[in-house]
């Protein structure tokens, strides 16, 4: 199924009037505080957050996972979800593929499906965390730190190949998660599994064309339970400076221990240059890969505060590569997706309004007060009517959920696809 502009344009006419006189008075007391509000609108139409392949069927978890009907089964129909996504949000510009559970069939059907539902690929994502049938070695104990150096070699080749997939597909960027670690003290030794992974990383680094970027993501824990090779971000950080320039540190916000500074872990990076790639999710516990903004919003406020500081102020840094890593056990996918685009959205919105001279000149001054007033002002403007003037522009729905329901959107994918497809992934 597809949405047409014009069946979005007709849902939108009912509440036109109401955004209209919301935005009109939002922009008013914006340009009275010397807000460029045109700037911020066009800032938020531009951006883009990419949607995993992996995200577009119900999650869950070693108990159970309950299906939530008409989810995709194929490359074909997971590109699909992200077309209705994106036309309704207008920020859903790209979708990230896993390998080996995205292969395509015909990559220019493929490439030509992308391009009719507006899309771009991100970052292709590679997978030594599972044992792939008819594969010569075993994950159990690791891939590219493992002591055997036949699976080492098999880790390195697999990751080769996804970058070769995604050249075809005009992706350039190669995302690595490793689930490498130990379960139980004595296991491993921690330096031979750190230089195993540093010698296996800078093999696939060589083999990496010279437009690509490798994102080097880290996780302190799960799937094992007393130490993870890359645990944190001053491992990654040291294994993308072993690399080289092309080589980055990528942030998952579900993968800190709880009350860790992310803001400060984003701002140091940016300042270094490493800042690479981001995902977003909300934790109350660990990896929770619960929506974005639904548990923490405050912090998820300061973290974007820091990145927008960042893309100001680090020329040296690259844009960074935005995706949403989340997942939904008992929510419709599709909406908790829109859910989580309109919170970053809205956390970005805010960051753009923080008075950041105001807020240099109170610094210096060291006037705490005003420092938190300053950011607390900006956090507790409601900018949804810049979210929804943005999408208007663009061609977006005012209320994606709304307007998500009222096409009845999953009651088609259920009638077109059946209820018990199941998508492959995590
Ligand atoms: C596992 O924690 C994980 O969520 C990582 O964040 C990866 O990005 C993703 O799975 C897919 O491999
Ligand atoms: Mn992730
Ligand atoms: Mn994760």
């Amino acid at each position: 199924m597809q949405i047409s502009k014009e069946q979005i344009q007709l849902v939108n006419k009912k509440v036109e009037a109401g955004h209209e006189s919301q935005f009109n008075f939002l922009a008013q007391t914006l340009d009275s505080k010397g807000v460029d509000v045109n700037a911020v609108v066009k800032k938020l139409a531009d951006f883009q957050v990419a949607i995993p392949s992996w995200a577009l069927g119900a999650g869950g978890t070693r108990f159970g996972r309950f299906s939530y009907f008409g989810e995709p089964s194929n490359l074909e129909q997971k590109i699909n979800d992200v077309g209705i996504i994106h036309s309704l949000t207008q920020t859903a510009g790209a979708i990230s593929l896993h390998i080996p559970w995205d292969v395509p069939e015909d990559y220019n059907a493929i490439k030509e499906l992308a391009a009719a539902n507006h899309l771009v690929f991100d970052a292709v994502n590679s997978n030594t965390f599972q044992d792939q049938k008819d594969a010569k070695e075993s994950y159990k104990y690791g891939s590219l730190s493992n002591v055997n150096k036949g699976v080492r070699d098999q880790a390195v080749q697999h990751n080769i190949d996804v970058v070769e997939i995604g050249e075809k597909l005009g992706s350039k960027s190669l995302t690595v998660w490793l689930a490498d670690g130990s379960n139980f003290p004595g296991q491993n030794n921690f330096q031979t599994a750190f230089q195993y992974t540093e010698d296996s990383l800078k093999e696939i680094y060589t083999s990496l064309p010279e437009d690509w970027k490798m994102f080097i993501e880290y996780k302190p824990y799960e799937p094992n339970f007393y130490s993870t090779v890359i645990q944190d971000w001053g491992t990654s950080f040291m294994l993308a400076n072993a690399c080289g320039d092309k080589a980055y540190t990528l942030v998952d916000l579900g993968h800190h221990l709880p009350n860790t500074n992310i803001e400060q872990i984003v701002a140091t990076l940016m300042m270094k240059g490493k800042l690479g790639g981001f995902h977003f999710n909300d934790s109350k516990y660990g990896d929770d890969d619960s929506t974005v903004g639904s548990v923490k919003p405050y912090s998820l406020f300061l973290i974007f505060n820091e990145l927008v500081y960042g893309m100001k102020n680090n020329p040296q840094n690259p844009y960074p590569a935005w995706m949403i890593d989340a997942s939904h056990n008992i929510k419709d996918p599709l909406e908790d997706l829109i859910q989580s685009l309109e919170a970053i959205q809205e956390a970005y919105a805010k960051a753009l309004l923080v008075d950041q001279k105001a807020l240099k000149e109170a610094q210096l001054a060291n006037d705490v007060v005003v420092c938190q007033e300053l950011l607390q002002e900006a956090y507790r403007t409601d900018v949804r009517p810049l979210l929804r003037e943005a999408r208007l522009k663009s061609g977006g729905a005012l209320h994606p959920i709304t307007a998500y329901r009222s096409l009845q959107v999953r009651e088609s994918l259920i009638e077109e696809r059946g209820k018990y497809a199941v998508a492959s992934g995590l």
